[in-house]
């Protein structure tokens, strides 16, 4: 991108957010789109996938044009280079879901050991229905005894996996393991692929591009069908399997007359109980004491996404909205945990009266006020930190508080369970429209945003040109806010989808975008994708379906996409990864994939073009299951 300073109007698609832009250039707050702007241009060599730090023979910049620079000093070329920071990417990715995931598998040991009084199994139903699944015993047995079979089992999972296989594979349809397993790269273990892929990548261990990006997809796998999936199977389990239901959307959620905390990260585990405590009467008469109306809890982000599907909880905004919250001068607190967490939240909030709390162990903020969360003191710690924000509201400067108006409804609660709900109880109807061509097909929009693009432009532009198509569309994370803001999660935005889609949300009463969880919860839409393959008797691959990460920026959301075409799903992408150095790579993510894995890459910053190319996919797949 060239650098030249881009207005306002370039750089988001929503007023809120200008309003904000322009207080913040009026009060001299840098956002991150100041500091893209003196980052750019950006290194051509880190672009490109070519640089390699991995020893101290080096670094090395790989000039593949150049005789004498086309290799590291080990030899490494383009495509080992570009292929082995990719694998390190993705692994990250993978991680950070798993690592996340990991945090629920400890909380559903410690209900099932007894070690923990805050958390308890909300939905006991599902606790029984997803250990039976698994194989699990739980005739005669107590909750507690079945979250502790289960919680076991899944720690196995993150090592070894019983049988070297992880347990929700059971999920898949034949076709798809038999294929993992001929190509080798059915996940093992949670953890296992993860931490292989950083032997693998050391200098000397796998030196074939092919062979680590196999071993790529292998490791994203172990996120989606494994970590990614674990989350939000005990996030439901502990804290309630979600079902539809109303709550609004855009900064305007904020209240000028009340105590306004934000939780921001990922973990439904510190947001939860946050909201439990600031829903606690005494603190809310603290709160009245203090001077304000009551205590107004909204989300940021995935953890935002995660109490807005089970709480109703409002949701401020996405990644590109966290900085903007603050100079609203309205937010008393923030709370995180991990992930996506810009640290110049903490700047921005020092330029206010906003305390800033971390909360994880592994996640420290410099500058913050760290109030650590573990299962056996999370309703203590919690108490103790909306009493601050109580204290940090009577320091608010009313007179620096501007809150733009008018906050968007939307629906949201899509579980799988709500989605067969809704249905009747099997997917059979959603199959009948399918096959029908009411329902064309369905895309996942999910992920992140990121300010090289226009906020939120893609997301939405996106998700409309799909519904006029006839295509149903699901998101999560990022999405969701850019979907919700433009309107489309109500069931009134059935008027813009096209008539077949409009008559099937007209008669369930739903919209025509789902909103279906945080980016965990990408694990609930390649589960529907497995139980629709099943219910037809084909592959995933086969299916009238696609992804997109229109905006994405994070490791996260290369490990999303990697493994959604790993499992058979062609996958949009708003721009690229920096994998362009070399044509092996580019080639196998952008075509060659499909005759391995039946899917592929497309990327496309054009919202319109992009809706073409996954309409043209549709199309075909249609075609060849006979329906057109
Ligand atoms: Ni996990 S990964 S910016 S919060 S979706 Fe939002 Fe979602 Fe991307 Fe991050
Ligand atoms: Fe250079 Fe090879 Fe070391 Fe990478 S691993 S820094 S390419 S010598």
């Amino acid at each position: 991108m060239a650098k030249e300073a881009r207005g306002i109007d370039d750089l988001t698609m929503w007023d809120d957010a200008k309003a904000m832009l322009r207080k913040a250039e009026a009060e001299g707050i840098e956002t991150v789109w100041d500091r893209l702007e003196n980052q750019t241009p950006h290194c051509k060599f880190c672009e490109s996938g070519l640089t390699c730090q991995k020893c101290v023979m080096g670094p090395c910049r790989i000039i593949p044009t150049n005789e004498k620079k086309a290799r590291g000093v080990c030899g490494a070329d383009a495509d080992l280079t570009v292929a082995r920071n990719f694998g390190r990417f993705v692994a990250a990715g993978a991680a950070s879901h798993s690592d996340h995931g990991r945090d629920l598998v400890e909380t559903l040991a410690a209900i099932g050991a007894g070690e923990t009084t805050d958390y308890v199994i909300k939905d006991g139903d599902k606790l029984r229905r997803i250990a039976g699944e698994l194989g699990i015993d739980v005739d005669g047995k107590e909750d507690k005894a079945v979250a502790a079979e289960l919680a076991d089992l899944f720690v196995r999972d993150y090592g070894f996996g019983a049988n070297k296989k992880l347990a929700f594979l059971s999920r898949l349809p034949k076709q798809r393991l038999e294929l993992w397993d001929k190509l080798g790269i059915a996940p093992r273990g949670v953890d296992w692929e993860v931490v292989e892929m950083m032997h693998r990548t050391h200098m000397g261990v796998d030196c074939d591009a092919v062979s680590i990006c196999l071993h790529a997809a292998r490791t994203s796998l172990s996120d989606g069908w494994g970590g990614s999936m674990i989350a939000t199977e005990i996030s439901d389990i502990v804290f309630g399997t979600p079902s539809p239901g109303k709550a609004e959307v855009n900064l305007g959620v904020l209240k000028q007359d009340h105590v306004n905390i934000l939780v921001h990260g990922h973990s439904p585990i510190v947001s939860e109980m946050l909201l439990a405590s600031a829903r606690d009467p005494r603190f809310i008469q603290a709160a009245k004491s203090a001077g304000a109306e009551g205590i107004n809890v909204a989300g940021l982000c995935c953890t935002g996404n995660e109490l807005l599907m089970r709480q109703g909880v409002p949701l401020a905004g996405n990644h590109l909205m966290t900085e903007l919250t603050i100079v609203t001068g309205a937010v008393d607190m923030m709370v995180v945990d991990y992930q996506c967490i810009m640290p110049s939240l903490v700047t921005i909030a020092q330029c206010y009266h906003t305390k800033f709390v971390s909360t994880s162990n592994k996640a420290h903020f410099t500058g913050a006020e760290h109030v650590e969360f573990t299962y056996r003191n999370a309703r203590e710690k919690a108490d103790q930190v909306v009493r601050m924000a109580i204290e940090a509201f009577t320091e608010r400067d009313q007179s620096r508080v501007q809150i733009p108006e008018g906050p968007m409804s939307m629906m949201t609660g899509f579980s799988n369970e709500a989605i067969l709900g809704a249905l009747g109880g099997t997917p059979d109807p959603l199959i009948e429209a399918i096959k029908a061509g009411k329902v064309r097909g369905a895309v996942g929009i999910v992920g992140c945003n990121n300010p090289k693009l226009k906020q939120d432009y893609v997301h939405v532009n996106l998700a409309k040109e799909l519904i006029k198509r006839d295509v149903l569309v699901l998101c999560t994370g990022c999405a969701t806010s850019a979907l919700g803001k433009a309107g489309l999660l109500m069931p009134e935005a059935a008027a813009e989808a096209g008539a077949g889609l409009r008559s099937v949300c007209e008669s369930l009463g739903i919209p025509p975008v789902l909103h279906v969880g945080s980016c965990v919860d990408n694990a609930r839409i390649i589960q529907l994708c497995a139980m629709l393959a099943n219910a037809l008797g084909v592959d995933i691959s086969d299916l009238p379906v696609a992804a997109s990460a229109p905006e994405w920026y994070s490791e996260k959301a290369a490990a999303i996409g990697m493994y959604a075409v790993a499992s058979g799903i062609y996958t949009h992408l708003g721009l690229p990864p920096n994998i362009t150095g070399s044509d092996t790579v580019t080639q196998l993510a952008l075509g060659g994939l499909n005759d391995v894995v039946g899917a592929h890459f497309v990327v496309e910053s054009d919202p319109v073009k992009a809706a073409e190319l996954i309409d043209l996919r549709i199309q075909s797949k249609r075609v060849a299951l006979g329906l057109e």
